[in-house]
């Protein structure tokens, strides 16, 4: 989609600092972290969010956590753990409508859930 910043960091159109890229997946630094190592997954292919992503091609879904198992197996965040985030709409606070996948880690992040 010509006016979305994710498809222009996949085309390199804007900057970005790139963690990890295979043929279908990129990974990058957030620009607003919230823990010590926060970046972003995102499929090549512009999908608006997990829902529309799984209904697309479910193959995207282990693309990316294919992508986030290799990466986080290469930077040794199994040991210490690692939180996975996706947010969908206004009451998520979705801001980037690319489904991304936010993979928190690198410090204690507090308990999520009851
Ligand atoms: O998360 C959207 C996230 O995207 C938010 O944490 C900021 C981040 N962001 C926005 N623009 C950029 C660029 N250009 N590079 C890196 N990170 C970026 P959401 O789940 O939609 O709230």
């Amino acid at each position: 989609m010509s006016d979305c910043i994710f498809c222009k960091i996949v085309k390199g159109e804007i900057p970005s600092t790139k963690i990890f890229e295979n043929e279908t997946v990129i990974g990058f630094k957030d620009l607003r972290p919230q823990a010590k190592i926060h970046q972003l997954f995102i499929h090549k292919s512009h999908t608006k969010d997990i829902n529309d992503l799984a209904k697309n091609d479910p193959k995207e879904l282990s693309d990316v956590f294919n992508a986030i198992r290799t990466y986080t197996m290469n930077e040794g965040l199994e040991k210490g753990g690692f939180r996975v985030v996706t947010n969908l709409g206004p009451n998520a606070g979705q801001t980037v409508f690319h489904t991304h996948f936010h993979v928190l880690a690198g410090e204690p992040l507090g308990h999520f859930g009851s």
